[in-house]
Order: structure tokens, then sequence, then C-alpha cells
């Protein structure tokens, strides 16, 4: 069914989660709501804030606009704004923009009649965003841990942090993300180029069948895990790789304070050794 005659088709009233008929039209392609309507509320606010913070900040070079959350000695309180207090409104901003999003991406679902798969994909990017500015804060008693919203200042935090458990890299939970992620881009290249390899022939050549891409990996590895199924691995894979480095920096101080390189002595002290 050709695009624009399927939307006609499909862009009908319902499926909304509140708000009823008031926010349920489009606006040109896009489709509103209720949580259309919050996600710009939200984002238009948190980014006059961000504007709102390197302006009385040191510089407008992008690279080096840091907004810094409050003083450790603040704990879980309100700061004033200059002090950390607009690093903790920009989250909320973040925090109802993101699930706005979510949430306009559910009603959208619903209207179509699909699964959430979707949403629910986004929702893990937020949870691990929430694990950073929120839930570990919680845990370790000051908004202070919170990551800076700034390019190179993130990127010194993410240092920073790192280093405090000596090397990240013995993180058992890091070491899991990373390895997802490598997955990831793995099963993305076999995938594209299998795509690629079988539905964008050479001039003159015919556009091949499903057959002949579990053809190619049966007769290379013996296996195929199916079209289905490679889009199940794909989301597996990349959720998984999300979900882990949120544990991995969760449980780093709430839950281990040392060296991540010392975790491991638990190696050592099996009774199994003579
Ligand atoms: C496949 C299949 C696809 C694919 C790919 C495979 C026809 C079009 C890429 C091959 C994938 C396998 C064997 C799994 C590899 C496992 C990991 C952990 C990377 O069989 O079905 O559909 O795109």
């Amino acid at each position: 069914m050709a695009l624009l005659s399927f939307e006609r088709k499909y862009r009908i009233r319902g499926g909304t989660l509140i708000g009823g008929d008031l926010f349920d039209f489009w606006f040109g392609p896009f489709y509103v709501g209720f949580f259309g309507v919050t996600t710009i509320f939200f984002a238009t606010l948190g980014t006059a804030l961000i504007i709102w913070g390197a302006a009385i900040g040191p510089t407008w070079n992008v690279w080096q606009i840091n907004i810094a959350p409050p003083d450790l000695s603040y704990g879980l309180a309100f700061a004033p704004l200059r002090e950390g207090g607009l690093w903790q409104l920009i989250t909320i901003c973040a925090i109802g923009a993101f699930g706005s999003w979510a949430l306009r991406e559910v009603e959208i679902c619903r209207k179509l009649g699909i699964g959430y798969h979707v949403p629910f994909a986004f929702s893990v990017a937020i949870f691990a965003y929430v694990t950073l500015v929120v839930f570990r804060p919680l845990l370790l008693g000051a908004w202070g841990h919170g990551f800076p919203y700034g390019i190179f200042s993130h990127l010194d935090w993410v240092s920073n942090v790192g280093y405090q458990y000596l090397h990240f890299h013995y993180n058992p939970a890091h070491m899991l993300a990373v390895t997802f992620f490598f997955t990831t881009t793995l099963a993305l290249a076999l995938h594209g180029s299998l795509i690629l390899s079988s539905t964008n022939p050479q001039k003159g050549q015919t556009v091949r069948s499903p057959e002949h891409e579990d053809t190619f990996f049966r007769d290379v590895i013996g296996y195929s895990i199916g079209t289905l199924g490679i889009h199940r691995l794909g989301l597996f894979l990349a959720l998984s790789a999300g979900f882990w480095s949120a544990v991995c920096i969760l449980i780093s101080g709430p839950f281990w304070t040392k060296g991540w390189p010392e975790w491991w002595t638990w190696w050592l002290d099996l009774p199994i050794w003579p």
C-alpha cells in the first residue's frame, strides 16, 4: 500500500493514553497527542535552561560549556540555581522529555496495533540515563554524584570515576556491557551486509529471497538464525549492552567501593586451591 494512502487509513482517532481526543491530531507529518505537548514543553524549557547555564558560565566554546551538578555537601537537597540547581532542573526536564517521548511512541503503537517493542527499547536507554543521574546519586546520598552536562566535562567525569575504581575493565558488569556492544556491531554488520548482498543486486541481476540468505549462513557455519531471529537477537544484544552498562556503574560505589581488580580475589579465595 502506498505510504500516503496507508497513512490516511491509520490516521484515525483512538489509542490515546490520556487526554482523550483533545490532543489526538497531527501537525504536518507529526502525531501530537498529550505527550507530544509535554515533550515540546520539557525539551524547550530544558534547552532554555542549558543556554542560561552557558550564559552565566565562563565560555561559549561548545566543547567547554559545562553545567555541573551541585557540590556533594548539598547532599540530596535542592541547590541554588548557580550552584547546581540549574543541573537539577535540566535533569527533571530531560527525564520529562524522554518519558513523554516514550509514551508518545506507545500511543502511536496503539493506533497502529503493533507491539510496544520500540518504546520498550527506548525505555532501556532512558533507564541507563536515569541510573547515572538519579538512582546512583540517590544510593550514594548526593546529587553531586551525577555527571556534568558538557561535552568535555562529561568525558572527564567518566575518566575520573573510572580511575576512582583503579581499572574499570575489571568490573564484571562492564565486561558484559562491552561484550554486548561489540557483539551488537558484529550482528548488525552480518545482517546489514547479508540484506544488501541479496536485495541490492547488480544491474541485470534479480533480487534474491530469504532462502538465499539462510543458505549462505548454512553453507558457511552450518546454521541460520532466520529472518525473524536475527532481529530478535539484535534487539536482545543491543538492550543487553545498555542494561549492563547501567548495572556496571550502579554497582560502582553503592555496592563496591574498592578497586575493581581487587574484586577478583574471590577467585583466589576459593577453597579449591592446595
Ligand atoms: C541469518 C539470517 C539473517 C541475518 C543473519 C543471519 C536468514 C536475514 C546475519 C546469520 C546470523 C547468525 C548465524 C547469528 C550470529 C550470532 C551472533 C551472536 C552474532 O541467519 O537469517 O536474516 O541477517
